[in-house]
């Protein structure tokens, strides 16, 4: 465990007015703050009126304060909390006042690196406060909160668990050169690093559901010029976010726009119109559609839906497929009771109107339904890891790997628990047996101050 010596302060709620602001102070210093400023402070978790004076004595503010004893605390400090005013002036003075005190001002994620250092949450736990503050959707925010809640943590610490029972018994082994280990076929310590790998690499491959819950679904609009992709951009994100208009070609360089929808957050791109003619800026602009086409995790194809389907490029053609992809006849207002020929085997289509806002219910019903296919996490416990995780589970896995087959080689046990050993400290650095400051700091840099 370990005791930062000095005491931190910083305001935990952002600048500006505000109904109550909160000041956070952590470490030794904290019982004696209170002492001084309030006299006798009594009751941990308990809150408490007083009048902040400052050192010379005037009055700051009348507030409420609590006292958290070490170490029952966010920190695992001794900690207070100031509940001021929310005036930006009374949260300077009172900062100012405990700097004046001998408190240093925090720097970002500094709280919550105190609280991971004393043990009080893992470092998986650590990063989910920051993903749980950056949450731009309801998904976003459950997976922060069952992080937050150990769930990861506690996937980790059974890899952890496993492995270190395959080490002792390989290690038993290595006090006794003359027995053999027990084959894989009948369940020996290869058959259970092999299982192993699989779990870890299933774990890794939930990064693909942890960026689209961090960073949004990236969700593509494409089609041919003038089909409408920008006024379905715009109807979508409730406001007219891209430029319509009747020249075809109007949109040459591709347009981003976050929206939520089904309780996911959404990355819509509204990009060039498709077509072999076009003058040099407008290829430019189709190169970047294609480009982004690449990346997306999902496929809005808009459509005339009074003209015949125009050919779609053969690299964006094999990027779809039903479980990704929505196909868009637009302009049905225009289509005088006649129907559409579908576009795509076994794909949804839906007819709509960018312009009256026809058939829009079932095209958002249909992106949730592609949505809850696509971007949820499998499993019970819809685990979803970031890519710092998913790094130290691939370093993991290649340390088993190498350890399986030295394993398998008959190799002297003593390499193979070496391996193994490796693939133990990969796995540690995601909950954090990390004694790389390096790390720390970049972790702890994206928080923001007073966290
Ligand atoms: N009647 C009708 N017109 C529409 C509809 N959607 C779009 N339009 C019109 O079609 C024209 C092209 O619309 P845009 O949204 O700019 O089409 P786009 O696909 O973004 O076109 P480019 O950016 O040139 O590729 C505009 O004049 C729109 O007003 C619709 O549902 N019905
Ligand atoms: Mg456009």
């Amino acid at each position: 465990m370990t005791t930062e010596s000095d005491t931190i302060v910083a305001p935990s709620t952002p600048y500006g007015e505000s109904a109550i602001a909160v000041v956070r102070v952590s470490g030794p210093l904290v019982p004696a703050l209170l002492m001084d400023l309030f006299g006798d402070f009594r009751t941990p978790r308990h809150m408490t009126r007083g009048t902040y004076r400052d050192r010379e004595g005037a009055a700051v503010d009348d507030l409420l304060y609590t006292w958290f004893r070490k170490p029952a605390s966010y920190t695992g400090e001794d900690l207070a909390e100031f509940y001021c005013h929310g005036n930006p002036l009374i949260i300077s003075k009172i900062v100012e006042d405990l700097q004046n005190r001998g408190c240093r001002p925090a720097g970002p994620g500094d709280f919550t690196r105190r609280a991971f250092l004393n043990g009080r949450m893992d470092l998986s736990q650590a990063e989910a406060v920051i993903d749980l503050i950056r949450a731009q959707s309801d998904r976003a925010l459950e997976a922060a909160g069952r992080q937050l809640r150990g769930d990861l943590g506690r996937r980790i610490a059974g890899l952890i668990e496993r492995l270190l029972q395959v080490l002792a018994e390989i290690e038993a082994y290595i006090d006794f050169p003359e027995e053999d280990l027990p084959p894989e076929e009948s369940g020996g310590p290869a058959a259970r690093v092999r299982a192993m790998i699989e779990d870890v690499e299933k774990l890794a491959a939930t990064e693909h559901y942890g960026a689209m819950l961090r960073e949004g679904v990236g969700t593509i609009i494409v089609g041919a010029p003038n089909a409408g992709k920008s006024s379905l951009l715009n109807r979508l994100a409730g406001r007219e976010r891209a430029i319509v208009n009747e020249t075809p070609g109007t949109t040459r360089d591709f347009i981003e726009e976050r929206i939520r929808l089904g309780g996911y957050c959404i990355r819509l791109l509204d990009t060039a119109g498709l077509r072999e003619r076009g003058d040099e800026i407008e290829r430019l602009g189709m190169e970047k559609t294609l480009e982004q086409a690449g990346e997306a995790d999902l496929f809005l194809v808009v459509l005339d839906a009074v003209l015949p389907h125009p050919p779609l490029p053969g690299a964006l053609r094999e990027r779809l497929s039903p479980a990704n992809t929505l196909v868009i006849h637009n302009k049905a207002d225009l289509l005088e009771g006649g129907t559409v020929e579908p576009l795509l085997d076994g794909c949804r289509e839906v007819l709509v109107s960018a312009l009256t806002g026809l058939g829009f219910d079932e095209l958002e019903s249909s992106i949730e339904a592609l949505l809850r296919r696509e971007a949820e996490s499998p499993g019970a416990d819809r685990v979803a890891v970031s890519a710092r995780h998913a790094r130290a589970l691939q370093e993991a896995r290649a340390m088993l790997e190498d350890g399986l087959s030295r394993l398998r080689e008959n190799q002297p046990p003593e390499l193979a628990a070496s391996e193994l050993r490796g693939a133990l400290d990969a796995l540690g650095e995601i909950t954090g047996r990390v004694d790389n400051e390096a790390m720390l700091d970049k972790l702890f840099a994206t928080f923001c101050i007073g966290k």
